[in-house]
């Protein structure tokens, strides 16, 4: 007899990607799902510490701060440790930015084999893991340029704009653990089942809506905001954009993001007083969900302009980041991009 398969019972993250590769890069050889399958394990390894964050002595921060001048939590550790263990085992990985290491990585005697750069914060919003906050972590990848080597200039292979990038995506450990992500073809969305360890698909080809009902932004700071910022806010708040709005603020980037991506709205943290650049950095929190705002049909500014168009000249370089739904968004665009 032989075996109909019609409709897989599950997709896993790592079918998927081959799926999407096949589809739409035919002539790809499967280094590029070898290498997100990279990710994922070194996700799974973060996650099932993060789950039992309490019991294994991890609260509280490490003796030693790291190059952002936060107190590392230990989980900052081992989720970068995890990420450059797992991806080191792909060859195709040529260089690594990390949020935890001060200069780009590279992989010994990778020169001719490594084709990507992986950039990424292993454990963003980690100071709220001891009050059992949602945190996550972020990547973006992108190609080694033509004629870079990257053993002599491998921050030169990292410092690209974010429209350069190949694919990029998040896993928020939240409630439940989701794996979300874009090779520039949709935004899909995976939730790991702990049961057999694999992220499952579960939110295919993700849409933004329109108009949401949140706005969300520190307020502490309204006296730091920008007046145009300031208007912004006030004209969403007063019923301008014709509805009422809620306001969400959770302070850890990748669940804040993650609820505008499902549920619409903005999400907007600006330059204030303390971060006159904004707090949030370019290359490893807002290039990718930037990337994932667009093909999910929202747009990212950083107050002046679209996100990914945006040169880099430093790895850690920070930018203010305003990323939300059509409405919000071009609201923004009238109220502040005008006037920046
Ligand atoms: P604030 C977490 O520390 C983080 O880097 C992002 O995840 C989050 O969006 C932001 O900082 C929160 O910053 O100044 O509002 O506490």
């Amino acid at each position: 007899p032989v075996l109909s398969l019609s409709e897989p019972v599950i997709i896993t993250a790592e079918q998927h990607i081959q799926l999407q590769q096949r589809q739409h890069s035919p002539e790809a050889t499967g280094t590029f799902s070898w290498l997100l399958a990279g990710l994922t394990l070194a996700t799974k390894l973060t996650e099932s510490r993060v789950r039992r964050a309490g019991l294994l002595d991890v609260l509280g921060s490490a003796e030693h701060v790291n190059v952002q001048g936060e107190m590392q939590q230990k989980l900052d550790i081992f989720a970068d440790q995890a990420l450059i263990y797992c991806l080191g085992a792909r060859d195709s990985v040529a260089v690594i930015a990390s949020e935890e290491n001060e200069e780009a990585l590279i992989f010994e005697g990778r020169n001719k084999s490594g084709k990507y750069v992986i950039v990424f914060d292993p454990l963003d919003g980690s100071s709220n893991i001891d009050v059992n906050v949602s945190v996550g972590t972020v990547f973006s990848i992108l190609r080694v340029p033509e004629g870079i080597d990257v053993e002599t200039n491998a921050k030169q292979a990292v410092l690209q704009p974010g429209t350069e990038q190949l694919a990029a995506g998040y896993v928020v450990y939240g409630s439940s653990t989701i794996l979300v992500y874009t090779t520039g073809h949709g935004v899909h969305g995976f939730t790991l089942d702990p049961t057999i360890g694999a992220y499952v698909l579960s939110h295919e080809n993700i849409k933004m809506p329109i108009q949401g009902p949140y706005y969300s932004a520190n307020e502490a700071y309204w006296d730091e905001f920008p007046e145009s910022y300031q208007e912004y806010l006030r004209h969403i708040r007063s019923g301008g954009l014709g509805t009422r709005y809620s306001s969400r603020y959770i302070g850890s980037m990748v669940a804040d993001f993650h609820r505008t991506l499902l549920k619409g709205g903005v999400f907007i943290y600006p330059p204030t007083a303390k971060s006159p650049e904004g707090k949030l950095r370019l290359l490893y929190e807002a290039n990718p969900v930037a990337f994932l705002a667009e093909q999910a049909g929202g747009i990212a500014s950083n107050g002046s302009g679209r996100v990914l168009d945006v040169t880099p000249t430093e790895i850690h370089q920070r930018t203010p980041l305003v990323v939300g739904s059509q409405v919000e968004m071009q609201a923004f665009q009238r109220i502040v991009e005008a006037t920046a």
